[in-house]
């Protein structure tokens, strides 16, 4: 394992703390202690069981979480079926989620055990921790005693979920509107170490960068010809994925950073964290430490992210069923 040097310990330590002091909301932990003692085991039994046989859907579930929170709140409103209106599933970034089922058949067990009292909110925030510690990435808190939303709307969707085309300062007024500042982008991002994307999320840096049937220059050109040899191999194609930290993409790593410095990252939203110095900084301190501080530091923009826009006490209610309203 490598060392991480003494300014980077120094950088990090301060960043946990200037970040935990804005950690705030009206959750609590264990919330359900009393209503549904066995909730949150009930939750981390079933993702023990079933996410070692299903591995990739670790990555879909926790993008879904981020999804949520970042429309409306972490309020399931990502769940919710089309009803009158189009759903934020309908929007563009959602139709390549997976894991609805997986969150429906846990719903199905806490309804059994103790109706209508865990929120579909909660579970979800749950689910992507305990499946994320399940492939042996980081845990976080998540405190509990979200309220599921009502609303799910695509429009809102496709303006407040980041594109991967965003740049910098892009990403960074998106990830502003939320709460959530240069820091936690940087940590967040790290999620890509897992999972994988469709070709037409990154096609046009491959053939069509400016209009010009170009290419990126940013991007490592061993890397792009290989995508374009094996993978993406027309600006159409919109079916074949790939992984986004090649040969670790069901690995919880820093590997993802370690691939930016090389000039890796497979979107433009990727390749934007080394464009400016204080993210590039952040970036290298990461790809030159151990693990654990990526775990330590991502753990702590997920609990700033857990907590977005939450629905308490009488707002919102509980879902009987997480796709539909009651
Ligand atoms: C910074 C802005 C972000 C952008 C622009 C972005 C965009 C994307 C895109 C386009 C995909 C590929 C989807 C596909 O083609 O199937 C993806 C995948 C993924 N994203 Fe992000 N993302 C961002 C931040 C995040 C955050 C904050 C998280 C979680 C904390 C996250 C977790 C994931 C995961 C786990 C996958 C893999 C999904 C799978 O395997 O199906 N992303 N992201
Ligand atoms: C929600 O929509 C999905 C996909 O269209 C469908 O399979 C599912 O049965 C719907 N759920 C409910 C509860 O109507
Ligand atoms: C959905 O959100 C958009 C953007 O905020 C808004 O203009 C629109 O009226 C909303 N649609 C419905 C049906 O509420
Ligand atoms: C980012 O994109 C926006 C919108 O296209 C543009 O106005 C801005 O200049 C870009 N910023 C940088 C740093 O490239
Ligand atoms: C390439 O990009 C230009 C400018 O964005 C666009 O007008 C053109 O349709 C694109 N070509 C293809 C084949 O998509
Ligand atoms: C994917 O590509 C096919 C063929 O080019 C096209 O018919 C389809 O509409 C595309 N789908 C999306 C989601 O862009
Ligand atoms: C990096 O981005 C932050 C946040 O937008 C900004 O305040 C800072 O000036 C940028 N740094 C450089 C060197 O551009
Ligand atoms: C990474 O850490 C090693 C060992 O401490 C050090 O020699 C090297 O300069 C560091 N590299 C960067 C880019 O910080
Ligand atoms: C998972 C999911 O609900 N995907 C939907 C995304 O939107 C498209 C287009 O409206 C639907 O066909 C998908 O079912």
């Amino acid at each position: 394992m490598k060392q991480i040097n003494a300014c980077g310990v120094l950088l990090v330590v301060w960043f946990i703390f200037g970040s935990l002091s804005s950690v705030q909301g009206d959750l609590k932990m264990g919330f359900y202690d009393e209503s549904c003692p066995q909730a949150e085991k009930i939750i981390s039994e079933y993702v023990k069981k079933h996410i070692p046989h299903a591995p990739m859907l670790a990555a879909p579930i926790l993008r879904m979480h981020f999804h949520d929170c970042f429309v409306r709140g972490c309020d399931a409103s990502l769940l919710l079926n089309s009803s009158s209106q189009q759903a934020e599933k309908d929007a563009i970034p959602n139709q390549t989620l997976r894991g609805f089922d997986f969150i429906d058949r846990i719903k199905s067990l806490l309804e059994k055990e103790c109706p209508g009292i865990v929120s579909c909110a909660d579970i979800l925030s749950l689910v992507a921790r305990d499946a994320v510690v399940t492939i042996g990435g980081p845990t976080w808190k998540v405190p509990t005693g979200r309220r599921d939303g009502t609303v799910s709307n695509k429009t809102e969707a496709l303006q407040d979920i980041p594109a991967p085309n965003m740049n910098f300062s892009q990403l960074i007024t998106s990830f502003g509107k939320k709460g959530l500042d240069l820091n936690d982008l940087v940590w967040l991002s790290g999620a890509h170490t897992i999972g994988i994307a469709h070709c037409n999320a990154f096609n046009k840096r491959l053939y069509n960068f400016t209009g010009k049937f170009d290419q990126d220059p940013s991007i490592d050109p061993f890397y792009a010809a290989n995508l374009k040899k094996y993978k993406c191999k027309s600006l159409s194609d919109n079916t074949t994925f790939v992984e986004m930290d090649p040969g670790s993409f069901l690995t919880f790593d820093n590997e993802y950073y370690k691939n930016l410095l090389k000039r890796r990252g497979l979107f433009t939203s990727d390749a934007a964290l080394i464009t400016n110095a204080t993210a590039k900084a952040g970036v290298t301190t990461l790809a030159n430490s151990s693990d654990s501080v990526f775990f330590t530091v991502f753990a702590i923009s997920m609990e700033k992210m857990n907590q977005i826009e939450v629905k308490t006490g009488n707002e919102g209610e509980i879902r009987k069923h997480c796709a539909l309203v009651n």
